[in-house]
């Protein structure tokens, strides 16, 4: 056999167990995420000190996210990024592994009010942020500003084919059912019944029924969406790349949500998915996070660290008269809920 291959087939076998090995001492963490919403400094941080590496799973909706834990039964996430309203659902269904706070030494940064504000958050789940739903449009494109839900669900026609929502049958509907003047958890039949007109009628008026995405490429930015259904602090973060987008709580309120990390009951790294809420929970990670993607930290130390005129800005902390018509969503029963999917697929497609 010709000398260079044998010295080729010798460095391969001496090089591929030290391969295996560094492949092996770098633990992974997979974290089911919206996008952009870790800050990637602090994720290549968190990688450097524990010699692991993240992988996200992105969705881009609460929905999506329920989907892609229905297709592996929970398996193969270390966290779950999820909504509260969606946190009893994940527990009854066995995919979250209750919080073992002796684990967890930053939680005692967490405000109280964050941690009950969804049925067992408390025990089970770790708040990363709180926000609003609203309508993100350009200013600039528009006679006047967006005050209400109803410039969205019936357009005149300055907005027609202009609009994006999202692609979730809960959001949409909540905010169509507040549009007409009932509550986002309502399940009355002849509200819904007006909801799905509304929203036949709505159907050839939109732009799409996908999430704006927040780069430069956004649909927003390019002027092709001049309204859409938005997260407060996407608005805000999408607005870097033009500055003549504005949010709007409508006049009518919109939801207010609470998004929370879960340990998922069949992570492979559970002590890795510990050191990463601990990490994201040292104050000044948390506060550097919150800078990140214009979210109000539950954080109370952290809160602390952040500067006044992100403290100040009301898209983040909504005055409390701006909140008084926002509503948490509530737990649906289930014959509401393959209404609200009825509906809503008509127009989400
Ligand atoms: C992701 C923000 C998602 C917040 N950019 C929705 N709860």
């Amino acid at each position: 056999m010709d000398g260079k291959i044998i010295a080729f087939l010798l460095s391969f076998l001496l090089l591929f167990p030290a391969a295996n090995l560094v492949a092996e001492s770098q633990r992974e963490l997979v974290i089911l995420n919206w996008s952009d919403y870790l800050d990637p400094d602090l994720v290549t941080e968190f990688e450097n000190i524990h010699n692991a590496k993240i992988t996200q799973v992105f969705f881009a909706s609460d929905e999506r996210r329920t989907e892609l834990l229905l297709e592996t039964g929970g398996k193969g996430y270390d966290l779950i990024l999820t909504s509260g309203i969606d946190l009893a659902t994940y527990i009854q269904r066995g995919w979250i592994a209750p919080l073992e706070s002796d684990r967890l030494p930053n939680i005692k940064h967490i405000v109280p009010r964050w941690l009950q504000a969804f049925s067992r958050a408390e025990h089970y789940a770790v708040p990363f942020f709180w926000g609003t739903t609203g309508i993100a449009y350009r200013q600039d494109l528009v006679d006047s500003p967006i005050t209400s839900w109803k410039q969205i669900f019936e357009p005149d026609a300055e907005l027609q084919g202009k609009i994006a929502l999202f692609n979730s049958p809960r959001d949409v509907i909540a905010m169509a059912l507040k549009s007409l003047g009932f509550s986002a958890n309502s399940e009355d039949e002849q509200a819904l019944a007006k909801v799905r007109d509304l929203l036949r009628k709505l159907k050839p008026l939109i732009h799409s029924s996908q999430y704006v995405s927040m780069d430069e490429g956004s649909l927003l930015v390019k002027g092709e969406v001049v309204a859409s259904m938005a997260y407060s602090g996407d608005a805000l973060m999408v607005a870097e790349h033009n500055d003549n987008i504005r949010y709007v709580i409508p006049e009518e309120g919109g939801n207010i949500w609470v998004d929370y990390f879960v340990i998922a009951q069949y992570a492979n790294n559970p002590e890795l998915a510990y050191a990463f809420l601990n990490f994201i929970n040292d104050p000044k990670n948390a506060a550097r996070m919150a800078t990140f993607v214009y979210y109000a930290t539950p954080n109370l130390a952290a809160e602390k660290l952040l500067d006044e005129d992100f403290l100040n800005n009301p898209i983040i902390y909504p005055q409390e008269t701006s909140l008084e018509k926002s509503e948490f969503y509530t737990p649906r029963t289930p014959r509401a809920q393959r209404l609200w999917h009825i509906i809503a697929g008509e127009l989400l497609q």
